[in-house]
């Protein structure tokens, strides 16, 4: 067939696809310039992202919770900057990722001048840098995480920001399916008739609820991180909030849900957003999930790396149940090997093997670098383990197949 490639060209080509692919970043926790000081940028804030906040307390057992919450976030950076990067030698994930993203912009890190980079910083304008940003990572556009009942964000969203295109919503509703008593009277002091007791009206009001926030945003999906214990179907306000006003409002916008599980919240308090650890979920309910709502599309993603194998299991046996990305604790060249070879094998090309999570947006460098290769590698042995059988795929089929898994092919609605 005309166009065919050569055996000995198909890895580098792959490789080539995956470098260039423009890529749909299906969940980050990221916001346009037009939400203010949602948007975190900049080398103080890459410094004291929460991944490098847990193991500076393991490089300095000796500094108390107590202090280092007191310190200012420059203060928190030079002693993360001390005990990390200096003191030792930045050979962790999160460590190789600030400077992988300082040496993708152009910054010489090999003279370790941190007043040097925050002087390279403060000369940036926060719309230039989104520009830069995701010029230099490929990524055309990101899912956001929007809470209506996070305190912060809510007023923005009152205020009808503009929403640059590369941002696309997606509604978080953690609070309605985690916390019901604490959510209710929040959507009470809105106006929304809703009592404790979930009766026939307050779910009708979670439902007008959700639409309402729908409407508004008009999200790529519906979200919500859920512990390892999660059961379904469950008589709990979970379970019937998610069957009742979640999964009906999916079913009836045609809605994704996705649906982030095996997250331990605040195993270690005193780390705050860095103090969550990871749970293996009963896999069974996920079975029950998909099979009773076969309308649904489920994006899943799952934080133990002992559901990873099961998950794909589940994913062959049902079609509306996409995998996606290699979640937090996962997000490690060594554990994202494993999960894209696991997929691919079992689930060919349709899975979404990765997304950053990124918080800060200069990580979107990053983490789309590293991911890229790791990703790259796992594809392009596919596809040679492809051509030896003599099938030769053509560039535009590669180009293709890579757009669809991390360009946003797989998202129905982008
Ligand atoms: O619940 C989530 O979306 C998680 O990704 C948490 O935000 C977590 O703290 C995180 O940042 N993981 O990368
Ligand atoms: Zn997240």
């Amino acid at each position: 067939m005309a166009g065919q490639i050569a055996r000995e060209k198909v890895a580098q080509t792959v490789r080539e696809a995956m470098n260039t692919a423009p890529i749909l970043d299906i969940h980050t926790h990221l916001y346009p310039p037009s939400f203010g000081g949602l948007l975190l940028w900049g080398v103080d804030e890459l410094l004291t992202y929460h991944y490098l906040i847990a193991e500076l307390f393991r490089a300095k057992p000796e500094t108390t919770y107590d202090k280092f919450w007191k310190l200012g976030k420059t203060k928190q950076a030079d002693m993360i900057w001390d005990a990390l990067f200096i003191a030792n030698s930045p050979v962790s994930e999160a460590c190789r990722g600030v400077l992988t993203s300082l040496s993708r912009l152009g910054i010489d890190v090999s003279g370790r001048d941190l007043g040097r980079i925050r002087k390279w910083f403060a000369a940036q304008t926060v719309e230039g840098y989104v520009d830069k940003v995701f010029e230099l990572s490929g990524v055309s556009a990101v899912v956001m995480t929007n809470n209506p009942f996070d305190d912060e964000e809510k007023p923005v969203w009152d205020a009808k920001p503009k929403i640059d295109k590369r941002f696309i919503p997606a509604l978080r509703i953690d609070n309605l399916l985690n916390d019901w008593p604490g959510a209710q009277k929040k959507l009470a002091a809105w106006g929304y008739k809703v009592e404790t007791a979930l009766t026939k009206q307050t779910l009708e009001e979670i439902r007008r609820f959700l639409n309402e926030w729908a409407d508004r945003m008009k999200p790529a999906y519906m979200a919500a991180s859920l512990p390892p214990s999660f059961a379904y179907p469950e008589d709990s306000s979970r379970g019937i909030i998610l069957d009742e006003c979640v999964l009906a409002v999916a079913k009836q916008r045609g809605l994704p849900v996705g649906l982030m599980i095996g997250v331990k919240k605040l195993v270690n308090p005193d780390l705050r957003l860095a103090g969550d650890s990871l749970g293996k979920m009963d896999i069974s309910a996920l079975e029950r999930l998909c099979l009773s709502n076969p309308r649904v599309r489920f994006l899943i993603t799952l934080l133990s790396r002992e559901n990873q194998h099961e998950l794909c299991i589940v994913a062959r046996k049902f079609a509306n149940l996409t995998p996606f990305g290699c979640w937090w604790f996962l997000n490690n060249p060594s554990i994202i090997r494993e999960m894209t070879a696991e997929r691919i094998e079992t689930l060919g090309l349709s899975c979404i093997p990765q997304h950053s999570d990124a918080r800060v947006l200069d990580q979107l460098i990053y983490k789309w670098t590293h991911s890229r290769a790791v990703v790259g590698d796992v594809l392009a042995q596919k596809y040679e383990d492809m051509a030896a059988t003599g099938w030769l795929p053509t560039r535009a089929e590669i180009e293709r197949d890579v757009r669809k898994i991390v360009g946003g092919g797989l998202l129905n609605r982008y």
